[in-house]
């Protein structure tokens, strides 16, 4: 049994969040922390911890990850200019909250995928 981080409670909305859209599957919210213009997390409802973790059930739930970005960038107004999608997966990846979890950024030029 996986434990529970901070996201189960922004997806029942137990604590505050920006919930930018929620539905059966995912929920998406304003990252806290905000890297660029637009920084929105699009999560499984269901606890998944990480990336690697996904099993074939998850297969709708991770595809409506990638259908609720493009939705969230058209909203935002970032589609045609483009964005960046990131998934860290556990500890070189840099993840931090281990609820699976895409980034969305947006808004501005984003420079190479990683320095150097
Ligand atoms: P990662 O390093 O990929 O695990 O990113 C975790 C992100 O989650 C980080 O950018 C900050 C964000 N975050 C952590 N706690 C909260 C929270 O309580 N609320 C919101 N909105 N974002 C959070």
């Amino acid at each position: 049994m996986s434990e529970e981080t901070i996201f189960s409670k922004i997806i029942r909305k137990e604590i505050p969040a920006d919930i930018v859209y929620q539905d059966d599957l995912v929920t998406a919210f304003r990252d806290i922390n905000p890297q660029a213009p637009t920084h929105v997390l699009i999560i499984p409802n269901k606890l998944i911890p990480t990336a690697a973790d996904v099993v074939d059930d998850d297969e709708p739930t991770l595809g409506r990850l990638f259908t609720v970005a493009r939705k969230i960038a058209q909203q935002e107004g970032i589609a045609s200019d483009g964005y960046r999608l990131i998934v860290n997966v556990k500890d070189h990846g840099h993840q931090e909250v281990m609820h699976l979890h895409m980034h969305l950024f947006g808004g501005r030029p984003l420079g190479r995928m990683l320095p150097g």
